[in-house]
């Protein structure tokens, strides 16, 4: 099968947030199109958040247009980056559902954005060379603080761009082992979580992921099925 991601690549020194820019040409472009920028003015997490984007680290976004839009896509991302550490001797996990988290910390986040019928945007923040900000550092990390040398930039996103290939073909064809290797590599799992979806703390035992991609819970001896939504670790 022809190799999609990463066909086009279109890089730019600057700006707002690739996801935005992806969007904004998504009906000129091929799909697997790749927009990739030194630093973005305007980076965004979930729900309206910042995500920080200096320079040194890898901010991207990549054009797809799957059959449907199908949440499962953010995992594509999120095997894709723990590969790409691997690469780099780095190991890390996936904090479902979108962070991947390397020593303790988040090395990485993902945003997925899409219309029905039309576009899903895959976008990938990779901390590589980047600097954490002081009010970050406590909880993030980069890649260099791994190797304890800069690493370049392209030869990163090369290994990204093959790793995401792969796992979208996977997410096409077998959602199943897709999802299989994602409880592989969830690091959540057996632990307790509080998860918040909205408005609401939801706290229990991360039991599962299950093939839909949600999270099940044991919530004080019920199970309970959570679509979305944020987790955070809770130690006793
Ligand atoms: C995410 O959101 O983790 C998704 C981040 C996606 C970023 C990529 S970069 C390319 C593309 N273009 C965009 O504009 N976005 C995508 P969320 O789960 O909401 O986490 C956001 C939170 O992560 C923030 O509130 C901070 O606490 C933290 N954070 C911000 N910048 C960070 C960084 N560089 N590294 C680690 N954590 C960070």
């Amino acid at each position: 099968m022809e190799r999609i991601i990463g066909r086009k690549l279109i890089t730019l020194d600057e700006v707002d947030s690739t996801n935005e820019y992806a969007k904004r040409i998504v009906q000129d472009v091929p799909e697997g199109t790749v927009v990739v920028a030194k630093r973005q003015t305007a980076g965004r997490g979930r729900r309206g958040r910042n995500w920080t984007s200096p320079e040194g680290g890898l901010w991207m976004s990549v054009v797809l247009k799957p059959p449907r839009v199908d949440p499962r896509l953010v995992f594509v991302g999120a095997l894709a980056v723990v590969d790409t550490l691997a690469d780099f001797g780095i190991e890390s996990g996936i904090k479902w559902p979108n962070d991947v988290w390397a020593g303790g910390r988040k090395i990485s986040g993902i945003l997925t954005e899409g219309k029905a019928g039309e576009y899903s945007i895959l976008g990938i923040g990779l901390n590589v060379n980047n600097v954490i900000p002081e009010e970050l550092r406590e909880n993030a990390v980069s890649m260099v603080q791994f190797t304890g040398r800069e690493l370049p930039l392209d030869a990163v996103l090369e290994r990204l761009l093959f790793h995401l290939g792969g796992w979208y073909r996977v997410f096409l064809e077998r959602p199943d082992l897709l999802m299989a290797k994602v409880r592989e590599r969830a690091f959540i799992l057996g632990k307790a979580v509080t998860v918040t979806e909205g408005d609401e703390r939801i706290s229990g035992i991360a039991l599962d992921i299950l093939d839909d991609g949600s999270l099940l819970m044991d919530i004080d001896g019920q199970l309970r099925r959570i679509l979305y939504g944020d987790v955070s670790l809770r130690f006793f």
